[in-house]
């Protein structure tokens, strides 16, 4: 088995029944592990639903550790749209081109750094800086505040190697509430201070709100782009035909980028909450009960992907839903494709080969199903041409 290697555990029940079981604080999940289920649950915010308490759609549920509602996430229609409505022309600015040139600078910056250090661990040395300096430039803030960020560890709502961590979280609760404050007392151009200023039918955002959606900014954003690019260093690592592919077919790139998101599914599934008795893929759901979306599963559905669990890297139909699906779909799916797209190219233009000295895979415990997300630590060496 390769290092990169990232296995189905969902296939059996995927076949067989379709449906999985989870136990979670108390409050199980009913597991939809089939592609088409995952989209109709996902389009059906009636029966099953995202504003639930605040964490309790989260798996494994955070209502324990936060009381502050996530936005637009744990928001259903039609109060989600006016929410979505203020920020999506936001969260689209990585296509701009002066975003673009400065990811660049940011990734280039890096890579050539690993490439003078004799081995590196890519977690903390290349993914985690990555991501938080990339996020300086979605937040629009200063470039010193990654220095913070990235001392706070990989996980915002995690210490290390440990499950959820109240006083870990309020960390970052603490830091947005002051930057918030920083923001009304001498507003910029940032997005905390866009935020403040916006209205959602004449009124003002509360600062509850404005905290709701960067503590969201913050927590999607972080384990799940960390784990994209650490899962494609090993992934080159042990494919380094892929690097060269890429380097000759650059056009190929974006599809790459999809194909590596579809096989890693950096966020394995989501909850929801029933509103009313249901039933999914015969099996019974009560009202206020949980069931998750597996993306992870329904990613490697066989019913829909050929070669489900290969990497093929110029795979023409790709209706994966690693970035979700329907009402809630990634917001900041455009920042991380951009990210994953000039950290693939970068790579191809600067590295020969990477070889793995060490690694310690990070293994999602979901009951019946053990699912590889990432490594904890991932301890390599960069070779250039
Ligand atoms: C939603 C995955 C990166 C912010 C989602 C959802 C998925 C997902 C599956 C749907 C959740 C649901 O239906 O309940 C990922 C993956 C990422 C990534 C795989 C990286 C490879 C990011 C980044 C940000 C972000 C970089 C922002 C910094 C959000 C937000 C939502 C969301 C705000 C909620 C949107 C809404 O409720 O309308 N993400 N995400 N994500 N993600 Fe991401
Ligand atoms: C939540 C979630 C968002 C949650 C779209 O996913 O990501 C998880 O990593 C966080 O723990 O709070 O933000």
């Amino acid at each position: 088995m390769n290092t990169s290697e990232i296995s189905d555990p969902f296939k059996k029940a995927r076949i067989e029944s379709g449906c999985g079981h989870m136990e979670d604080q108390n409050d199980p999940a009913t597991m939809l592990l089939r592609l088409k289920d995952v989209r109709k649950s996902a389009h059906n915010w009636k029966t099953f639903q995202s504003g639930a308490a605040p964490g309790r759609i989260v798996i494994p549920s955070e209502v324990h550790i936060r009381e502050t509602r996530q936005i637009p996430f744990e928001v259903d229609p039609p109060e989600h749209k006016a929410y979505r409505n203020l920020v999506e022309a936001w969260f689209k600015r990585p296509l701009d081109e002066a975003y673009q040139q400065k990811l660049t600078t940011i990734v280039e910056t890096i890579i050539d750094e690993v490439l003078t250090k004799d081995n590196i661990e890519v977690v903390e040395d290349l993914s985690l800086k990555l991501q938080s300096r990339a996020l300086t430039l979605l937040l629009n803030t200063p470039f010193e505040e990654s220095e913070k960020w990235i001392s706070w560890g990989t996980h915002v709502f995690r210490s290390e190697g440990s499950s959820l961590d109240g006083d870990k979280a309020n960390i970052l609760y603490d830091y947005i509430d002051a930057e918030i404050d920083k923001a009304i007392a001498k507003p910029g151009c940032d997005l905390y201070s866009v935020l403040l200023a916006s209205e959602i039918d004449g009124k003002k955002l509360s600062k509850e709100e404005v905290k709701g959606v960067m503590i969201l900014t913050f927590a999607g954003g972080r384990d799940t782009v960390i784990n994209a690019l650490t899962n494609s260093v090993a992934y080159f690592a042990d494919n380094p035909k892929s690097i060269q592919y890429i380097k000759e077919n650059p056009e190929y790139t974006g599809k790459a980028v999809e194909e590596l998101i579809r096989y890693f599914s950096p966020l394995t599934q989501m909850g929801r909450v029933a509103t009313e008795d249901t039933v999914v893929c015969e099996h019974a759901v009560k009202a206020d009960t949980r069931i998750s979306l597996c993306w992870a599963s329904a990613n490697r559905d066989e019913t829909v992907f050929e070669n489900p669990n290969e990497v093929v890297l110029d795979r023409k139909l790709n209706p994966h839903v690693a970035f979700g699906f329907g009402t809630h779909n990634c917001l900041g799916a455009t920042h991380a494709r951009q990210i994953m797209n000039i950290f693939l190219t970068t790579i191809a233009n600067k590295v020969a080969s990477i070889d793995i000295i060490e690694a310690k895979e990070n293994i999602e415990d979901l009951g019946d199903f053990k699912r590889k997300v990432g490594y904890d630590s991932l301890t390599v060496k960069f070779h250039n041409h």
